[in-house]
C-alpha cells in the first residue's frame, strides 16, 4: 500500500487486524476491545479557547442568533457550547445526564460580507447528546456536531487556524479548498495548530472533515461539518438551510455515554442516522416556512459510509444544481443522491400549506433518523 493511501486507512494492510489493533490502543482509540477507551482518554480538563469565547456568534444551536460580526475573528457561525464550557468532556463517564439536548439550528447564517473569512477552531472531544435517551462521547470540531457553518462567496479568502486540544492528532481537510494536503491537511497533536489559506473556486455545499487516520474513525466519531459556498452572482431569494447527513456507530453506554465503535463503522450497519447530528430532530421541531417561499437545501453527505437519497414526500425538487450553483440545475426531480463525501444543493417552491417530510429515501436509513419535517404554514 502506498504511503498516501496508509495516511488515510490508517493501516499497513486492511485485513492486517494486530497492527491497526495495536495502532488504535495506542491512539485511544474507541474499539469493541478497548470499551470506553474514547471515554477516558481526555483526564485533563479542558477550557473553552479564547477564540471561541471571544466569537460573536451567528447561528449558535438552540440559543438567540446573535446578529453577524465581521469585526469578529470567526466570520461565519460557531457554536459557543456554554453548557458544556470549563468542563471535560470526555475525562469522566459519569457526564451524560447533565449534557442538555440543543436542536442545530439548520438555518445558513449569512456570508461574510468583506471578502474575508477568519477561522480558528479548535478540535476537542465533547459528550453531545444526539437524542432524549443517547449521548454519544464525540471527536469534534467546536464541541459540536456537526462543526459549526462556513459561508462564503466563490473567490473569498478563507483564512483557517485548527488547534488540537486533544491527546490524540487530528487535521482539517476542506472539500471546498484546492491546495497541497500533504501541508495544509496534516495532523497536529495535541496543544499544536495547523494554517492554512484557500479561495473557494466553485459554488456548492461541500464538506469538511478530520483527515487523519484512520479516517473512518474521526468522521464517524463527528469530526465533519459544511462550508457553504455561494455563487458571485446572487441566486433567487430563498429560505436557505444546511442540512450534514451522518452516520453513528456506537459502543454499549457507560456512565451514560455511547463512545463511538470502529468494527461497527467497519461493518457500515449503523445505529442511527441523522440530519445535523441528531436523529429525527426535525420531526419534534419542524423547519418553517411559508406558502410561497423558495426554500433552498444545502445538503452534505458526510458518510462516513453511506450516501442520502434526498426527497421530500408531496414535493419535486424545482432544481438541483449537481455541481455548482447556478450553472446547469436539473428541472423537475424527485429524488437525488448525495455521495458520502460530496454536497448537493436543492431548490423547490412552496406551493400548498402543509407538512411535508423530507427523507433520505434509503429508507432504512430514513428510518434510523435521516428524517424531518418542512412545515409550509398559510
Ligand atoms: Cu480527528
Amino acid at each position: 500500500m502506498s504511503d498516501d493511501v496508509t495516511e488515510i486507512l490508517g493501516e499497513a494492510d486492511p485485513t492486517d487486524r494486530r497492527t491497526f489493533l495495536a495502532r488504535a490502543s495506542a491512539l485511544s482509540l474507541a474499539i469493541p476491545a478497548a470499551g470506553a477507551a474514547l471515554v477516558a482518554c481526555s483526564p485533563g480538563g479542558q477550557r473553552r479557547s479564547d477564540s471561541a469565547t471571544k466569537t460573536v456568534v451567528s447561528g449558535t444551536r438552540g440559543e438567540a442568533r446573535q446578529p453577524h460580526n465581521s469585526d469578529s475573528r470567526l466570520d461565519s457561525s460557531v457554536l459557543k457550547g456554554e453548557h458544556r464550557a470549563g468542563s471535560s468532556p470526555t475525562g469522566s463517564t459519569q457526564g451524560g445526564q447533565s449534557v442538555a439536548f440543543q436542536r442545530w439550528d439548520p438555518t445558513l447564517p449569512p456570508a461574510s460580507t468583506t471578502g474575508r473569512v477568519q477561522l480558528s477552531w479548535h478540535a476537542r472531544e465533547a459528550p453531545v447528546r444526539i437524542s432524549d435517551d443517547t449521548v454519544i462521547a464525540g471527536w469534534t470540531f467546536e464541541g459540536d456536531i456537526p462543526g459549526p457553518i462556513v459561508h462564503c462567496r466563490v473567490g473569498d479568502t478563507v483564512e483557517f487556524t485548527l488547534t488540537n486540544d486533544a491527546d490524540i492528532p487530528h487535521s482539517m481537510d476542506f472539500h471546498a479548498a484546492q491546495i497541497d494536503p500533504k501541508q495544509a491537511f496534516r495532523s497536529v497533536p495535541r496543544g499544536q495548530s495547523v494554517s492554512f489559506t484557500f479561495k473557494p473556486k466553485y459554488a456548492g455545499a461541500y464538506m469538511y472533515h478530520c483527515g487523519t487516520a484512520p479516517v473512518l474513525m474521526h468522521i464517524g466519531s463527528g469530526m465533519f461539518g459544511a462550508i457553504v459556498v455561494s455563487p458571485r452572482e446572487p441566486l433567487p431569494a430563498a429560505k436557505e438551510f444546511v442540512l450534514v447527513q451522518n452516520e453513528y456507530y456506537l459502543a454499549d453506554a457507560a456512565g451514560g455515554v455511547r463512545a463511538s465503535d470502529y468494527q461497527k463503522m467497519l461493518n457500515t450497519l449503523p445505529d442511527f442516522v441523522a440530519f445535523n447530528g441528531r436523529p429525527s430532530q426535525y420531526i419534534k421541531e419542524p423547519i418553517r416556512v411559508k406558502v410561497g417561499d423558495r426554500v433552498r437545501f444545502w445538503v452534505v453527505s458526510a458518510g462516513p459510509s453511506h450516501p442520502c437519497n434526498f426527497h421530500v414526500v408531496g414535493e419535486q425538487f424545482d432544481r438541483v444544481y449537481v455541481g455548482a450553483p447556478p450553472a446547469s440545475p436539473l428541472i423537475g426531480v424527485q429524488t437525488f443522491s448525495v455521495p458520502p463525501g460530496g454536497g448537493m444543493v436543492y431548490e423547490l417552491v412552496c406551493d400548498i400549506p402543509g407538512e411535508f417530510p423530507f427523507v433520505n429515501h434509503g429508507f432504512g436509513h430514513g428510518q434510523k433518523g435521516a428524517i424531518g419535517i418542512l412545515s409550509v404554514e398559510a
